[in-house]
């Protein structure tokens, strides 16, 4: 196969002549050539088969050890001015960008067959969807595109229509990590890819386009490329109510996106959209809508179990993708927080030996189509996508944060986003547990300047009289032990009711410094073991640690200067001067 486009056809040609692969393979996105590949994977080793009889489909990958995560120290956005960039990117010029992985792309394929995959990010005739293709060496990554997105024939005849596409050129390289770069160049749509296999590393369509070169598209077209779960909620009434919400990596959006409604609240139903992106757009009413771009999920593994996680926990039975989980003695998947079976070998294919650590990696993933989930929602394939009622922000926060309160306007609701930190995760090379600031829980995804992208995201007041309402949540508040106040899961929808009242003006609220706070009886706590102290202390605010956190804060904002919209500093004084009036 070929294509009749002639500037994705000069690329492929470009491409090839750089990296001299042995074949060149079109992927059509059929069920066939998914098996086709499985089967070359299996033959080679980079693919195990799991237990057939128990888990249908499924296959293992264990990765490089050295290639297990996100690599954001290397990870770069290449533009003309560093300042477009932003203190929040590495920055590289363009030119020195393209020198740099261009030579490591000289002749990386050889021996190898070069995988076309054309994709589209969204349903193939939504209107608000962007096509890619990504040209890669690895067949792994192109069962998991055929998994996460709409990939193969339908995705190129969009293309050739739309005669625009994202170009993302992905090698695995020679895995060494100092060989490795995810270079973004956003004026070119471009993305260059070399020297990882891991998921957001080499999976371009996911966070190197969905996120980093979509929020660029996304700023000059007017509309927002997010970091964001969405979710209908429907109330035994049969009223369905959508929310977006943006959670930095493993801080547990695809638990919260196919959530199991709890024993007290019957007739609720939950309908997954998705679980990691979402694209914002105003209809012609100036309602804000989502679609997801992605259409599978890559979830993290450890901590899925029929409590925490029943929807995951089942629909990764058949037809997934494990990378870096243990194995049983009978070949099944194991990880750490699976209530049956115990691991016979470990992330690294040894056998397990408690003393080398844990048996499943932290971050080791699934990777499964969303159609898998028992709780997938009709309308994921709504080309229209869903009216967004709340936006919900969070993050990992043991002390601080209560356990939800709402932003007293749009302004303020910026600000809130802006503001969220959360502690550190393994879903990132790095140091584990520490509190860093992730505003929108984009600072690894955002393409651009965050002073340009929170002046974006005020610039949408303007835009609109019905924009959604603005939360923050807060599911991992501890005691001075170090457990956990709140019980989190599917507990977590009594704390959607309530922000759902709130936008639908059903409850009152308290008003204080840091916003909207519920009373504590406000939530409904029936049948569950939580002392009314305990609720007291999840819906307070603690004055001191606040003023604590806005200074510094403000020491944050002063870094990107006068890329800082004097709007956003305006209203950080402002919750400033309330919080020292109310001390
Ligand atoms: O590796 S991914 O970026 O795809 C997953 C994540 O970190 O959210
Ligand atoms: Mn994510």
């Amino acid at each position: 196969m070929t294509t009749k486009l002639s500037a994705l056809q000069r690329w492929v040609d470009e491409v090839a002549a750089r990296t001299q692969p042995e074949t060149i393979h079109w992927c059509t996105g059929s069920d066939d050539e998914y098996q086709q590949l499985v089967d070359l994977m299996v033959e080679d080793g980079t693919l195990s088969p799991l237990n057939q009889e128990t888990y249908p489909n499924c296959y293992l990958h264990l990765s490089d050890p050295t290639d297990v995560a996100r690599v954001e120290h290397l990870t770069y956005v290449c533009t003309e001015e560093p300042d477009d960039a932003g203190p929040n990117n590495n920055w590289m010029s363009p030119a020195d960008g393209h020198a740099r992985v261009d030579a490591l792309f000289d002749g990386a394929m050889q021996g190898r067959t070069m995988y076309v995959i054309p994709y589209c990010m969204g349903p193939i005739t939504s209107p608000y969807s962007r096509c890619g293709v990504e040209i890669t060496d690895s067949p792994y990554v192109v069962v998991n595109m055929k998994l996460m997105t709409r990939m193969g024939s339908a995705a190129l005849e969009r293309i050739e229509r739309d005669g625009k596409f994202v170009r993302g050129l992905h090698s695995t390289g020679d895995l060494d990590p100092e060989r490795r770069f995810i270079m973004h160049f956003p004026d070119e749509l471009y993305i260059k890819s070399i020297g990882s296999g891991y998921g957001g590393n080499a999976l371009l369509g996911k966070k190197c386009h969905a996120l980093r070169i979509a929020s660029w598209q996304a700023r000059s077209e007017g509309w927002m490329a997010e970091h964001m779960l969405i979710m209908g909620i429907e109330n035994p009434e049969g009223e369905t109510h959508y929310i977006a919400c943006a959670f930095p990596s493993a801080c547990g959006k695809t638990n919260l996106a196919m959530l199991i409604p709890p024993h007290s609240m019957p007739g609720w139903k939950i309908h997954t959209l998705g679980d990691d992106i979402a694209w914002l757009h105003f209809d012609d009413d100036g309602c804000l809508r989502a679609i997801n771009p992605e259409s599978g999920y890559f979830g993290v593994v450890p901590g899925t179990n029929e409590e925490t996680n029943k929807n995951a926990y089942d629909m990764i039975t058949r037809d997934t993708i494990f990378t870096n989980v243990a194995r049983t003695e009978d070949n099944e998947p194991w990880w750490e927080g699976k209530a049956d079976g115990k691991p016979a070998y470990d992330w690294r294919g040894q056998p397990y030996d408690p003393s080398q650590g844990k048996a499943a990696h932290p971050n080791s993933r699934f990777t499964v189509a969303a159609t898998n989930n028992p709780s997938y929602s009709e309308l994921a394939d709504a080309p229209e996508g869903v009216p967004i009622s709340a936006i919900v922000f969070g993050g990992r926060r043991k002390r601080l944060a209560p356990l939800v309160y709402e932003a007293r306007d749009w302004k303020h609701g910026v600000l809130v986003g802006a503001s969220a930190g959360s502690e550190t995760t393994a879903a990132a090379i790095g140091e584990v547990g520490v509190i860093r600031r992730d505003p929108m829980a984009m600072k690894p995804f955002c393409g651009y300047n965050f002073g340009d992208y929170w002046r974006h995201w005020l610039s949408l007041e303007e835009r609109s009289d019905k924009l959604p309402k603005i939360f923050h949540v807060n599911w991992f508040r501890q005691d001075d032990d170090g457990n956990f106040l709140w019980p989190g899961f599917g507990e977590n929808l009594r704390v959607l009711k309530w922000i759902i009242d709130r936008c639908e003006d059903r409850v009152g609220a308290r008003e204080t410094p840091i916003g909207y706070l519920p009373e504590p009886d406000d939530i409904d706590t029936a049948e569950l073991d939580i002392s009314a102290e305990t609720m007291r202390v999840l819906s307070s605010v603690d004055l001191d640690r606040w003023r604590i956190e806005n200074a510094h804060f403000a020491t944050y904002l002063d870094s990107f200067g006068e890329r800082v919209p004097q709007e956003l500093r305006d209203e950080h004084e402002r919750v400033a001067s309330e919080l020292d009036k109310a001390s």
